[in-house]
């Protein structure tokens, strides 16, 4: 963040075009533009705006050459404003800069950014797409011998070259690419960019993302060689559980698509694209795959391969295997990358060359290897697993997924092997036949993950709690990865909608995910059918049939998210009519508006603990709060018609739910926690029954020693009802549990991110079934979303957008003496934190100029109330102070605040 010298002035920063910052090569030809507001000042707000653009940014300060000058807005908007200036050209960087003024009319800061165009029409490319023929992969199971060298892998990847000369040193020189596969390019020897895994993963039949790469400096005055290496991937490798490669779900073979646009001083343009002229031979890497993992041989490395190299023989021509382009679209967020290396915690020694390096940390990535004077031909063998078990790798749980790397040296004083055309989910790595003694330095494991800016940070006293924390986000990191995936170890990695939907709230907490949700909702309604019905996983594969309850709700609630954490209205515009399209097709086939028909899979609660929630009671609370939702967002988007259909049709499915499923006890058919947490959470109880409700849910609770029953779905829902409910006791007494079920009890058994199930690993029966056991899922982690929202404090009031009305709501309880936490939003920086000491609760809370909060202080004397020592009404900035039964509520407007109060009376159930 770029801080100005008067900090009390108001200033834009953090300037993103299409929610990205700085982005190149996009493909939006009315981008939309926004900014972040900071001000010290209490009650700073935007009054008005003026955004200009240029297309070099020194002439942003000539009014003569300004592509648009949008003049002065009057107006507080900083979010996504449209886009008014002159239609864009395709391959050109614009500059533009915004001038802010505050409440007063009095003028604050400035700041400037710039995003590039892409190539924006379909007859811009004039590559082909170029390979190997004929491409013969094998169709045939993966094996199930042990030797990861075994022939089903024997389809190297491209390695492609074209030397070209150029006349001059460029002034700018853009590379256009892609693959039906994953690659990387090279020019001149250099590796290009940072990407990894491009492009990336997505309804490859509907989709394939192009990326840009400024390459200027690569490109020099005489001959040079663009080259790429090109694996199977997601395109052509194994996918999902399904026994065969994605040969049967895209194509069969690699391929790439490539242009360089090279610019020159004089106005003259040179253009090298993939073509006939291009020529391959296979490399050093005998196999790649992202499931399997990847061999190199560096004996069959040739030296100058991508670069201009004389004399390198064996190079045959390409096939120009296609000629239409497919459906291009350029990348619309952040690509993956290598976010940070952990060195090696320990290594062992298990017998002669073989060792197994423990990271410290579950995580998703590679390994990068440090052989030093081996002789050639020596094959070292890495193998990676999550876990231990007696000292040795666990690998069953990873199912056909072989996760194994093998490099063979190619000699010489030191190798550096990294493969970099798969990726495994991992806390230890064996690597066995290692030439010599292997000490730490030798090993680091890189990091991998889809690049969403990193925003959001929470801690508090117990470090139980910390660790929670830490293990969600990493949990976040490993499978958001080109797709939100469940899990990243075994033969799986798919995009689940359920996962995607319970876990969206809590990674908007610690990441800027609206780049990264709002395309791959494409895959998610591009998977839609004719019906109406989504899918359970987006890209589809294998599971082609009508998604299971909660799962296709991902493709209402997800949107909706969007727009309330991010204000992304025109995301939730291009979903509506697919989000109506879906609770049409539940109530088509269930017009008695019990969901019993077209349950897919139905999942229920998935992996609840010993108990049954009736499917047909979880399913008709999802029909109910996706209609609602279907109502909400109509009003939103000025569908008054709908909204009142959808309303109506809510309160009919209410009805139906309340007469089939809640007793006039209170009871909730069933008797689940899960069940009782639906019928709270959704609003499906009438009101007189809420307080029986909740009884019975905190009785079952406290009758199994306070342990839930929950599973993916009823989890998200069990500390914020209950805190909501004024039972905040048992959800700190559930948040502190470290018996058997509850996230403490992995956490105390090892866990360094969150498991698929409860029963991952118990005392008592060892290890769950190996068919299904991850532990790398971030779903049972959605109760990150109520650390940030309560026990921290940072929400939104229900009727607010990104956070433009905050509700503050600080909950001391459990073992805590304080937590905080703090989010980049959309509109700037928002912070909650708490402190118990000597009697006293302080609170601390920072507003985003613009935005309200409303701050509930809980207290036992609500006239205790003080900001910045000084009594709270009379202070700036505090524009209400209001009883409450449990405190006082204060109204604040934009600024940093430092409330204190009598502190509240706690009591606490949580273990010792
Ligand atoms: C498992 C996945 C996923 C879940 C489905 C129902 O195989 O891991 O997490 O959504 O089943």
């Amino acid at each position: 963040m770029t801080r100005a010298v008067n900090s009390l002035l108001l200033h834009p920063y953090a300037l993103q075009t299409e929610q990205r910052s700085e982005p190149l090569g996009i493909g939006e030809r009315h981008p939309r533009l926004s900014w972040k507001l900071h001000s010290d000042r209490r009650g700073a707000a935007q009054s008005a705006y003026r955004i200009t653009v240029a297309e070099r940014a020194a002439d942003l300060d000539d009014p003569t050459r300004l592509v648009w000058d949008g003049g002065r807005q009057e107006s507080g908007v900083s979010l996504l404003v449209p886009w008014d200036g002159p239609t864009l050209k395709s391959a050109l960087r614009y500059h533009w800069r915004v001038e802010v003024w505050d409440e007063t009319g009095t003028t604050g800061g400035t700041a400037q950014s710039w995003f590039e165009t892409g190539l924006l029409h379909q007859d811009d490319w004039s590559a082909v797409w170029v390979g190997r023929d004929p491409v013969s992969l094998p169709h045939f199971d993966p094996p199930q011998d042990d030797d990861p060298e075994s022939s089903a892998l024997q389809s190297p990847p491209l390695q492609l070259r074209r030397a070209f000369d150029v006349r001059s040193q460029p002034v700018r020189a853009r590379l256009y690419a892609t693959a039906r596969g994953v690659y990387e390019p090279h020019l001149n020897g250099s590796r290009i960019g940072a990407a990894e895994l491009s492009p990336g993963w997505t309804e490859y039949h509907r989709r394939l993302q192009y990326q840009t790469y400024d390459v200027t400096d690569l490109v020099t005055e005489g001959c040079n060689v663009l080259a790429a290496i090109v694996a199977d991937g997601w395109w052509c490798g194994y996918i999902g559980f399904d026994p065969r490669r994605a040969a049967q779900h895209y194509g069969d073979g690699p391929a790439f698509l490539a242009q360089l646009v090279i610019d020159f001083a004089d106005g003259s343009r040179q253009v090298v694209a993939t073509d006939a002229a291009w020529t391959e031979q296979p490399g050093a890497i005998r196999a790649a795959d992202l499931l399997m993992g990847q061999i190199v041989d560096a004996r069959r490395h040739t030296p100058g391969w991508d670069a201009p190299t004389p004399g390198l023989t064996g190079f045959r021509p390409v096939a120009v295997l296609h000629t239409e382009h497919g459906p291009l679209v350029a990348e619309p967020d952040n690509p993956i990358r290598v976010t940070r290396d952990l060195p090696a915690t320990a290594v062992h020694q298990q017998g002669p060359g073989r060792y197994i390096v423990d990271f410290g940390q579950n995580m998703v990535g590679r390994v990068q290897l440090t052989v030093r004077n081996a002789e050639p031909g020596q094959r070292i063998v890495l193998r990676h697993a999550e876990v231990l078990n007696d000292g040795e790798l666990y690998l069953d749980n990873l199912r056909r997924a072989r996760a194994a790397d093998v490099y063979t040296t190619g000699g010489g004083d030191k190798e550096v092997f990294e493969p970099q055309f798969t990726f495994h989910g991992f806390r230890y790595v064996e690597v066995d036949h290692y030439p010599g003694e292997l000490t730490a330095i030798d090993v680091t494991a890189r990091v991998l993950h889809s690049d969403t800016p990193w925003t959001g940070h929470f801690e508090c006293s117990d470090p139980t709690v910390n660790q929670l924390q830490s293990n969600i986000a990493w949990g976040q990191r490993g499978n958001f990865l080109a797709v939100p995936t469940d899990c990243p170890q075994r033969d799986e990695r798919l995009g689940w909608l359920a996962d995607a939907q319970i876990f969206a709230p809590t990674a908007s907490r610690n990441a800027d995910v609206s780049a990264f949700f709002a395309r791959w909702m494409r895959d998610v309604v591009d998977g839609q059918d004719p019906d109406g019905a989504f899918r359970d996983v987006a890209p589809i594969v294998t599971l082609d049939r009508e998604a299971a309850p909660a799962w296709g709700d991902a493709g209402v609630i997800i949107p909706w998210h969007l727009w309330r954490t991010y204000g992304d209205l025109r995301a939730l515009d291009h979903s509506f009519e697919a989000m109506a399209a879906w609770v049409e097709h539940i109530r088509r086939h269930n017009p008695d508006l019990r969901w019993r028909n077209r349950t897919g899979n139905s999942y229920g609660d998935w992996l609840q603990v010993g108990v049954n929630t009736p499917r047909d009671l979880l399913a008709t609370a999802y029909f109910a709060r996706s209609t609602q939702i279907v109502a909400e967002a109509a009003e939103v988007l000025g569908r008054l018609d709908a909204s009142a259909e959808y309303r109506t049709l809510h309160a009919a499915i209410r009805s139906a739910f309340i007469e089939s499923y809640v007793h006039d006890d209170g009871t909730v058919e069933g008797g689940t926690q899960a069940g009782y947490l639906l019928a709270l959470a959704f609003g499906l109880l009438p009101q007189r029954l809420v307080e029986a409700a909740i009884g019975h849910l905190s009785a079952d609770i406290e009758k199994r020693n306070t342990t839930l029953t929950t599973g993916f779905v009823g989890t998200a829902l069990l500390c914020p009802v209950l805190a909501d409910h004024g039972r905040a006791d048992l959800a700190y007494a559930l948040l502190h549990q470290h018996e058997y079920p509850s996230w403490g009890h992995s956490i105390r058994h090892g866990a360094t991110t969150i498991w698929e199930r409860w029963d991952g690993w118990t005392s008592h029966s060892g290890f769950q079934s190996a068919a299904m056991n991850s532990f790398n899922h971030y779903s049972l982690g959605s109760v990150g979303d109520w650390l940030f929202g309560r026990v921290a404090g940072i929400d939104q009031t229900p009727g607010s957008v990104a956070y433009g009305e905050l509700l503050l709501r600080p909950l001391p309880g459990g073992r805590l003496t304080w937590a905080r936490a703090e989010q980049e939003t959309a509109r700037g920086r928002v912070a909650c934190g708490w402190s118990l000491a000597d009697g006293v609760i302080t609170v601390t809370a920072t507003v985003p100029p613009g935005a309200t909060a409303v701050v509930e202080i809980p207290t036992v004397d609500s006239s205790s109330v003080q900001e910045s020592s000084s009594p709270a009404a009379s202070r700036p900035g505090v524009l209400g102070v209001q009883p409450t039964p449990a405190g006082a509520t204060l109204r604040l407007a934009s600024g940093h605040y430092t409330i204190s109060a009598i502190a509240p009376e706690l009591t606490s159930l949580a273990p010792q």
